[in-house]
């Protein structure tokens, strides 16, 4: 007995309190599914987070479809739009899909940053990730998809960030 406590005490007395040991950020899936952002595929019509106004910004916000994410986590978009009616269908014409990016709103027509582009009809897995920092705890994102407009078929996002 005295040996098993030797044995353990020490390990108890230099296990650092409070150590600064670094862990990865916890991964949040959300999915880009029949041109909408949403937690699990299949989206559905109304995971639309907000109607996007042409000039940019935010007609109507409909918080249901509001992701609520910790700040200091990585959210990272997998591209799942291969089904119907998905992106990958639409290879032709005016109408074609090349995928979709993640890109903030700002209240621009064009909108601001791009945080990542994923490509339809890829061989491989594609995903978008975006870490987010502890000082956006507080923050309300907007988020959308600008390429070829397709923030207007309903591929909006918004991230609700908290501690
Ligand atoms: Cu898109």
């Amino acid at each position: 007995m005295a040996l098993v406590l030797a044995a353990i005490v020490p390990l108890a007395v230099f296990a650092p309190a409070g150590a600064s040991v670094r862990r990865r950020p916890p991964v949040v899936n959300l999915v880009i599914n029949s041109f909408r952002f949403c937690k699990k595929a299949p989206c559905s019509l109304t995971d639309t987070a907000y109607l996007r106004s042409p000039a940019g910004g935010s007609l109507y916000d409909n918080k249901q479809a509001f992701i609520t994410i910790k700040a200091g986590s990585i959210v990272r978009w997998n591209y799942k739009d291969t089904g119907t009616p998905g992106c990958n269908q639409f290879n032709f014409g005016p109408v074609n899909c090349p995928g979709h990016e993640v890109r903030l709103e700002n209240g621009t027509p064009g909108g601001g940053r791009q945080i990542g582009f994923a490509a339809a009809r890829s061989s491989k897995p594609t995903s978008i990730s975006w870490y987010i920092p502890p000082s956006y705890a507080g923050r309300t994102i907007h988020y959308f998809c600008n390429i070829n407009n397709h923030w207007a078929f309903g591929l909006t996002g918004v991230l609700v960030i908290t501690r």
